[in-house]
């Protein structure tokens, strides 16, 4: 078959205020320009473990109005998306749809509402899409694609994660490439739509398996800046100390996202630190406890630790390891001082770094269904406000304003 890997790859943002001061994202966006293309992750890993019978041709659609006229020939167009690119996913589907192609989608939007998909797409599929891609493959190829492919939450195991197909992309396009070695987080904050959505276990992908992913991008990309697509990386301490050891000399520069609490090994940070670490991400959601108390629903951790984050980021940074801190405006603690008081802790703190965020209710989350619940979506299901920096909610003690 010949098989398109469509994933939407656009930075959307509907607040044209916020647009004109400048957005930024993190190596990504600077005052609102896209500064480098991020690669699907989810998609090249898909591509790498199909047969090699199959042609595949892997498409960035950062606008689906620039993907005009369609590539032809295809048998099967595979689309991945988060919330906020969703309404032009569907609209590409249907354009395939139009021309006789068919179409399976993928990702933690559809997973927490595939109903909506299926009423776009010849398939959905519903959770981490490894142990599922085959049966779409050998359905496609006899024409009975079914509406929906679901293993049960933890179906997957990541010793078995196939290598991306790094080899696909232009490398000239993009200033970091994304290697995942975990799965889920410890932790469940009420608004995370990441990882959490897609598996309820913490996962940890094998050392031998990273490192045979870091060295297959070692050959199109001599020395390149990793960013580890993990939510919580450092969770098990004893497997980075290896995967460490085994980077160290491997020039390679890296980002990845973690919680406070890695300031604790000032060994292992002194390790990350010699082997490449260049920034660690941290969700700090909040510079008073103000809107942390039961923000992490398991355990209220991120509240009791708010005590640590201070010192922690000094620990940090203090290892020649920048911080990245992130800010959630509009939780329901806050008060209209938050804004002050997020600019006098990054002062006080020296953070190298921040994003600050708005509060965003994306579907599959406990945050969406308390908010629908309090009757608080001000326009619920429209994803194109899933942006991070557009408000969809009404907030507790502030107005939208
Ligand atoms: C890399 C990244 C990007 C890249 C994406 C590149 C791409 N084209 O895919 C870029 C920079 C383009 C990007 C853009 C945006 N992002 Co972003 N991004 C991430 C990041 C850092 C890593 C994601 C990743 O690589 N995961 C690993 C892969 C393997 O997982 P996966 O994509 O879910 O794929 C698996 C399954 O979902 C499934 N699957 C996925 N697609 C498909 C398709 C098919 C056909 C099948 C069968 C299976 C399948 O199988 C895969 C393997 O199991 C996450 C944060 C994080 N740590 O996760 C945020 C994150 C995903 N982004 C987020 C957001 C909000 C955005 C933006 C809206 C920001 C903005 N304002 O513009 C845009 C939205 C663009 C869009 N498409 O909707 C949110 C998404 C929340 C949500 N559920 O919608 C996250 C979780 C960050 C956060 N803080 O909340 N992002």
């Amino acid at each position: 078959m010949n098989i398109g890997l469509f994933p939407m790859s656009g930075i959307r943002v509907c607040d044209t205020e916020l647009l004109r001061l400048g957005l930024t994202l993190p190596g990504f966006v600077e005052r609102s320009k896209t500064i480098a293309a991020l690669p699907s992750l989810g998609l090249l890993t898909l591509a790498g473990m199909t047969p090699a019978r199959h042609r595949v041709q892997y498409v960035e659609v950062p606008d689906g109005n620039l993907l005009d006229p369609l590539p032809t020939g295809l048998d099967l167009a595979a689309i991945s998306t988060y919330s906020a690119q969703i309404d032009e996913a569907y609209e590409l589907a249907q354009r395939f749809k139009a021309i006789g192609v068919p179409t399976v989608i993928g990702g933690p939007h559809v997973t927490a509402i595939p109903e909506e998909a299926a009423q776009y797409c010849s398939s959905v599929v519903v959770g981490e899409g490894e142990p599922l891609w085959l049966h779409v493959l050998e359905d496609a190829e006899c024409g009975r694609l079914q509406q929906y492919y679901r293993v049960d939450a933890d179906g997957f195991d990541f010793a078995d994660a196939p290598i991306p197909s790094f080899e696909l992309l232009d490398i000239s396009k993009y200033n970091r490439l994304t290697v995942q070695t975990s799965r889920g987080c410890p932790h469940h904050c009420e608004f995370c739509a990441s990882s959490v959505v897609l598996t309820h276990n913490y996962k940890q992908k094998p050392v031998s398996k990273v490192l045979d992913e870091i060295n297959r991008i070692l050959t199109i990309w001599p020395r390149p800046f990793i960013e580890f697509a993990d939510d919580n990386s450092f969770v098990n301490k004893a497997y980075w100390r290896q995967l460490l050891g085994e980077i160290a000399d491997k020039g390679l520069r890296w980002f990845a996202e973690t919680d406070i609490s890695v300031a604790e090994d000032e060994d292992l940070l002194d390790l990350m630190h010699r082997a490449g670490c260049a920034q660690l991400l941290i969700g700090l959601e909040s510079p008073t406890e103000a809107g942390l108390h039961g923000l992490e629903t398991r355990s209220d951790w991120k509240f009791k630790r708010f005590p640590h984050c201070k010192e922690a980021i000094r620990t940090i940074q203090s290892h020649g390891i920048t911080v990245n801190g992130c800010f959630v405006l509009g939780l329901d603690g806050q008060t209209p001082d938050v804004f002050d008081q997020v600019f006098d802790f990054v002062k006080e703190t020296e953070l190298y770094e921040v994003q600050i965020t708005l509060l965003t209710p994306f579907p599959g989350t406990p945050l969406y269904a308390r908010l629908e619940r309090e009757g608080r979506l001000l326009e619920p299901r429209n994803w194109k406000k899933c942006t991070l920096f557009d408000i969809n909610y009404r907030p507790a003690n502030m107005s939208v304003e």
